[in-house]
């Protein structure tokens, strides 16, 4: 007995922590319009949703860090940008590219794969990577290779991006958030509670306005404050499941796993054609297979997608890409198909290089089954 709880400590003892990093790119939309157009990296740059309205309607996508010091950010409308920036004289506002912006994220996320023991795509501009078993669980270590990875962004895409670094998700998200843009902040185990205490209970994912409204009536604003309610009371104001997950994370403890589930890169496929073409019915055979292997990954994860693309890069390297989104997720093969060959046609209608390599994605999931986030609930 006596011997049986020496070894249960000994055990503990060697649990390593994990080492989780959030990384998120900076004022993202904005920073792939600076990169493309270096001459604006001095002004305000607003990316906007312009509305089928017309005219100045729809709202702002994000805003650069000049932008932001005269109050522009994400989703306020575009005439509040417009004056908010009237006294700036050389403000640019422009559309979005979604297209260009994936392209930009395809290539930092491929960076970043390289950094990862297990890589968690989150969406265009975010990605979790459990490094544990490269760092050994070490925290300088880590954040030695946070400092490589965000130099290599820098060097490779020219992309300026911020890294936590914690034992799991919700706190290497949190971290993240600190300090940016360029930011790198490290919470080893033993620093989350006092990193977490003093920051306001919005910081917390899934906590809106709303729900941090609730917690101010009862003159709380504070994660520490929020510490003094127990998980009963918690699941009595908000459910089980949100009432749970609010206590845990008060407390920095989330045991999600680092999933690569949402990879995109496992739901795209990419051939090099047997000769160069800009043949409709050579390269529809090519699609179709193309097709046929991405549907595989797709039902094999229990997915659901809602976008499609596809890519030619011509004979001189460069790339064309075109994609849709669909009006209801699906996994349809037969849907999968058919809207890969209609881009494909609408692409060759003004096709001028001939295409060497095609390839094709799926985006935009949902799982169709399995553990649905908790945050989702909110
Ligand atoms: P930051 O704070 O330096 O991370 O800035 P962003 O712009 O990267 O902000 P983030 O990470 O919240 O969002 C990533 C991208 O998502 C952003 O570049 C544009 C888009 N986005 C964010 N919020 C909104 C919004 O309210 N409306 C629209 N249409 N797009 C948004
Ligand atoms: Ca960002
Ligand atoms: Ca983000």
């Amino acid at each position: 007995m006596f011997q049986n709880i020496i070894s249960k400590r000994a055990k503990m003892r060697l649990v390593i922590p994990r080492v989780v990093f959030h990384i998120d790119f900076d004022y993202f939309y904005a920073q792939c319009e600076e990169m493309r157009r270096p001459e604006l990296r001095a002004k305000p740059v607003v990316v906007c949703v312009f509305s089928d309205r017309g005219g100045d309607s729809g709202a702002v996508a994000t805003a650069n860090y000049h932008a932001r010091k005269f109050g522009v950010k994400s989703g306020i409308p575009i005439k509040f940008a417009k004056k908010r920036l009237a006294d700036s004289h050389d403000a640019v506002f422009l559309p979005t590219d979604f297209d260009y912006y994936s392209e930009v994220s395809d290539s930092a996320m491929a960076v970043i794969r390289g950094y990862a023991d297990v890589f968690e795509y989150v969406g265009r501009d975010e990605a979790y990577l459990d490094v544990t078993k490269r760092t050994g669980g070490d925290y300088a270590s880590a954040s030695h290779l946070a400092q490589q990875l965000k130099n290599a962004l820098r060097s490779s895409v020219r992309l300026s991006s911020t890294v936590g670094v914690s034992a799991n998700k919700l706190v290497a998200k949190i971290a993240s958030g600190y300090r940016k843009p360029d930011g790198l902040t490290v919470v080893p185990p033993d620093g989350i509670s006092s990193f977490l205490d003093p920051l306001p209970i919005k910081e917390i994912p899934g906590i809106g306005s709303k729900t941090e409204q609730i917690f101010r009536d009862l003159g709380m604003s504070t994660i520490s404050d929020l510490k003094r309610l127990d998980v009963f009371a918690l699941n009595g104001m908000f459910g089980r499941k949100t009432g749970t997950y609010i206590y845990n994370a008060a407390r920095g403890i989330d045991e999600s796993p680092v999933s690569p589930r949402g990879d995109p890169v496992q739901y795209s496929r990419i051939v090099t054609l047997k000769q160069d073409s800009k043949d409709y019915d050579y390269l529809s055979r090519d699609l179709e297979a193309l097709c046929e292997d991405v549907h595989r990954a797709v039902v094999r994860d229990d997915l659901v997608f809602k976008s499609i693309g596809i890519q030619f890069v011509q004979d001189d390297l460069s790339s064309r890409t075109k994609s849709r989104t669909l009006k209801n997720h699906t996994a349809n093969l037969d849907e999968l198909k058919r809207t890969a060959l209609l881009l494909l046609r609408e692409l060759l209608a003004d096709q001028r290089l001939q295409v060497r390599r095609l390839g094709v994605k799926v985006a935009d999931f949902i799982e169709t089954s399995g553990q649905a986030d908790i945050t989702r609930f909110f």
